[in-house]
């Protein structure tokens, strides 16, 4: 099936699919009157629309086919500037306008040299062209090497839309082609998702979380663990309304006691107040031991909780009070380990006994070396305070990201895109971090979580989303591992460094080009996704696009079952309709829904606001008990015991990271890397608008944190360009000499784009400040094998050679 017959959905002719689509310039509201901007009106040039993204609701104005200015829907406390920047964003220079293929590989196919990719030599051709190339080459080396040659990404992140859902899409592909190589786990929770099933019967990060106002009333302290609310609370998957936000402006407004620990005095910190404590990173279950220890001392523990809510706290206490390994573990231990004072660990014990405590915690702390440690042993130490299901009391992994603490809206259930059945005898997947050491290593057996998996010999990569090059620790290793696959493709909409890395690629349109919807994060907000715009250049929709691909494999009607992209958007929102009579709501048709293009509200229900995390369990162990083989919390696991892994046991414990501010190699390299999630951007996503740059980089670079002590000691000033490096590579960055950390901690976000003075090239220095060109590529233990981005050592100078220019924001020469 070809892409024109696709379009041409019956009784619609591909003209009228496009007026339908509010892609032509329609000069009336097409947003309906409450969100029309006065300046709208009349105007044959202007166009409205009305778009979600991860980072928020909001309407669009498009004047001559751009997208001039983006607003806040207006039901949105905490607007920010991300949202305000989509002109910049869609019409960047960083924009893929053509299918693309690299030229060694247009004139050698697969037997071309590798080791061009990355040098950025590009050439234009069609998309009968780009997809020919795609399809020869997946059913060449499916047939040849077997379905475990291909690996494609189906973790990572990918725009809102119940149709053009990237995700969705490539398992589609993937499945009706027999199954490719996927991965399991996530890089967001890859070390909590695996242990807390063990520990609590279910994955808990995902998991619906405490209401928001239930906190705001009956916690006294709220203890931040790890976290930065103020910034991860501006993203959301699905849409955000920023409830969290507006929920810690609350909890601050009240005066209740918030109270971080953290090596950097992060954001958050400074606009909330409250105290920091700042313990050496990565040694966090150091210092809950040595509160733990003093709970337990001063006969604070709740035995009573213990007892009937918990179990393997007898195999435990042998540890904490070091009678299984001849080391007792007493604040003053703690302290040698964290550097927070003894003192400190014992007024913590005391006031988190004493209060309604709630200990939160971020993930940031688990993306480390043995990752799955710390939350296992906060969840120890909230079940000793015993206020576990109590309102406002506990613990929670869940509320400092997305929508866990938000209470949900009583609204219709929104299908969208199926991703398929996976088909039987599809590959193995593969933990999620671990595709670096895949890729350079086929054959390898490793264990992970109770199994033994081993790697496949990849030849093909698709990349269908996600950005493989910035999002993976040790750039030099990634490097080497993309150049050995005979081909990859990658779907994107700007020239990112996983682009470059390609051999085909392929122009998807941002949202603000797609007909779609999506929901808010709560459910509230229905979400007509109505294009102010058309399609940029060459580029097509995500749902267009693998249809497209489909086509040319010859499958292309099994992919889109006949079914135009607005085709499956109208049948989505009549299945929603179908829900919300059931629920008793009513929603108009969706003719009217589309033409109007107003965003559909539901109510939130007052019982939504009060509920409390496990106050069925605590009130009915019994009937409500928990996942796990006791029912019960698992302080110490049997089924983790079985495996018998040396870098996770079967009760938390301190296990010394391979890297930290107190082993041998810190001698070297003294500094301890954070690669914390960036404020104004979604990791990678956004670095490339010139307007939000603006806003953090120095000297056009990514800042790096640095304290006054170690800015000093290296003759470092504010503002001056340095050279962060260690033995995996280095990176140039702008020095932010500031108090806000702790000495021997430097900060530098993840996600800034690789800008190698030698593309291509192994090991090249990055002009720009990608963190992830310092990181270390381990998994974080047998059992979770995720990603240990936060354990990383690294050393800094003043750099004193000419500076390279930054290119990597703008398209590669030649394909403009
Ligand atoms: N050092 C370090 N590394 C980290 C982390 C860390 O804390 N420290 N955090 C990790 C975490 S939690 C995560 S989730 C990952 C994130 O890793 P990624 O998911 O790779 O991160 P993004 O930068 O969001 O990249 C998404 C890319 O896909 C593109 N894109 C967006 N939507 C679509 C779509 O619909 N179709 C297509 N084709 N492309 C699309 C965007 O332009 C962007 O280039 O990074 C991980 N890496
Ligand atoms: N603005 C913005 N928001 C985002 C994202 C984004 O890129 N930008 N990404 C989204 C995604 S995909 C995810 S997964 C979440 C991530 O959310 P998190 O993983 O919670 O975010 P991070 O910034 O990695 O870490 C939060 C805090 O943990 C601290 N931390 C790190 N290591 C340690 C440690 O060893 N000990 C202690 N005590 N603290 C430590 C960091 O200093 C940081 O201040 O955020 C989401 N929200
Ligand atoms: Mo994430």
């Amino acid at each position: 099936m070809t892409q024109s017959n696709q379009n041409n959905r019956p009784g619609m002719s591909r003209r009228q699919f496009l007026g339908y689509s509010a892609a032509a310039g329609v000069a009336t509201s097409l947003l309906g009157p409450s969100m029309l901007g006065t300046a709208m009106a009349g105007s044959p040039e202007m166009n409205a629309g009305s778009c979600a993204t991860f980072w928020g609701i909001f309407k669009l104005q498009a004047q001559n086919g751009k997208i001039v200015k983006s607003e806040p829907f207006g039901k949105d406390s905490s607007v920010n500037e991300m949202t305000t920047n989509m002109p910049g964003y869609v019409h960047s220079p960083a924009r893929i306008k053509y299918p693309m293929v690299r030229k060694g590989f247009l004139k050698d196919g697969y037997k071309s040299d590798t080791s061009e990719r990355g040098k950025g030599e590009f050439v234009r051709v069609s998309w009968d062209k780009a997809g020919e190339l795609i399809a020869d080459n997946l059913y060449r080396i499916t047939k040849e090497y077997g379905q475990d040659s291909v690996y494609s990404t189906p973790s990572g992140w990918y725009m809102l839309g119940k149709v053009n859902s990237a995700g969705a899409c490539m398992s589609r592909l993937s499945n009706l082609m027999g199954g490719f190589v996927r991965a399991v786990g996530d890089y967001s929770t890859g070390a909590s998702q695996v242990i807390m099933p063990y520990v609590v019967g279910n994955m808990e990060v995902y998991s619906q979380q405490t209401s928001w106002p239930v906190i705001v009333e009956n916690s006294d302290v709220v203890v931040i663990w790890g976290g930065n609310p103020m910034n991860t609370l501006r993203i959301s998957w699905p849409a955000p309304t920023h409830k969290g936000i507006e929920s810690f402006e609350e909890l601050k407004k009240r005066g209740k006691r918030l109270i971080f620990i953290d090596p950097t005095r992060n954001e958050s910190i400074q606009e909330l107040g409250g105290e920091w404590i700042a313990p050496r990173p990565n040694t966090d279950v150091a210092m809950m031991l040595g509160i733990a220890y003093t709970v337990h001392e001063k006969g604070l523990t709740d035995k009573s909780f213990m007892e009937e809510y918990t179990s393997g706290f007898d195999k435990f206490l042998p540890y904490l009070l070091g009678e299984s390994d001849g080391q007792p573990k007493t604040p003053e231990w703690a302290e040698s380990v964290c550097g927070v004072p003894a003192k400190t660990m014992r007024e913590l014990a005391e006031v988190f006994a004493k209060n309604r405590t709630i200990l939160m915690s971020g993930w940031g702390i688990q993306r480390a070396d043995h990752g799955e440690q710390p939350h296992w042993m906060l969840v120890t130490l909230a079940c000793m305070l015993g206020q576990i299901g109590l309102p406002g009391g506990g613990f929670s992994i869940g509320h400092l990201y997305s929508n866990q603490g938000t209470p949900f809206a009583n609204a219709p259930s929104v299908p969208g895109m199926s991703g398929g059945k996976t088909p039987e005898g599809a590959p193995t997947p593969i933990p999620t971090a671990r595709n670096i050491d895949m890729l350079l290593n086929p054959g390898k057996i490793i264990d992970y979580n109770g199994r033994k998996v081993k790697y496949p010999d990849i030849k093909m990569i698709y990349n269908g989303f996600a950005n493989s090059h910035t999002r993976q620790p040790q750039r030099e290793s990634a490097i080497r591992a993309w150049q050995k696959p005979e081909c990859i493709v990658v779907h994107e909409m700007f020239w990112t460094p996983t682009a470059r890395m390609a051999d085909i690629v392929l122009p998807i349109s941002t949202p603000a080009e797609c007909m779609d919807m999506t929901t808010s994060e709560d459910g509230r907000f229905l979400i007509p996704l109505k294009p102010a715009i058309k399609p940029q250049y060459e580029s097509k929709p995500t749902f267009d696009a693998f249809a497209f691909v489909a086509g040319k494999l010859g499958i292309g009607s099994q992919f889109t079952e006949g079914k135009s992209g607005a085709q499956w958007l109208e049948s989505f929102y009549n299945q929603a309709m179908a829900d919300a009579k059931r629920k008793g709501l009513t929603m108009p048709a969706f003719k009217e829904f589309w033409d109007k293009g107003e965003i559909l509200e539901f109510k939130v229900p007052e019982s939504a606001k009060t509920w409390v995390r496990y106050n069925e369990y605590r009130e009915d162990p019994l009937l409500e008990p928990l996942g796990t083989p006791s029912g019960k919390i698992e302080i110490y696991s049997n089924a983790i015991a079985k495996m018998g892994y040396d870098d996770c046991k079967a009760y938390p414990s301190w296990i010394e990271p391979t890297e930290w501010l107190g082993c041998e190699k810190a001698k070297t390299y003294p500094l301890h890397l954070m690669t914390s999630h960036p404020r104004h951007r979604l990791h990678s996503q956004m670095n490339h608008v010139k307007a939000l740059r603006k806003l953090y980089t120095v000297q056009g670079r990514e800042p790096v944190w640095i304290s006054v002590e170690d800015a000093k000691a290296r003759g470092i000033k504010d503002g001056e360009v340095v050279r962060i490096f260690n033995d995996r590579g280095a990176v140039l960055a702008g020095a932010m000499v500031t108090d806000n950390l702790r000495q021997g901690v430097v900060r530098l976000c993840e996600g800034g784009w690789y800008d190698p003075i030698e593309p291509g090239k192994s090991g090249s220095m990055c002009a720009y400040g990608s963190a992830n060109v310092l990181t270390l590529d381990k998994g974080s233990s047998k059992l979770a094998q995720a990603v240990n981005a936060n354990t990383s050592l690294v050393q800094i100078e003043k750099y004193k050679g000419k500076l390279p220019e930054i290119t990597v924001f703008d398209a590669p020469k030649g394909t403009m």
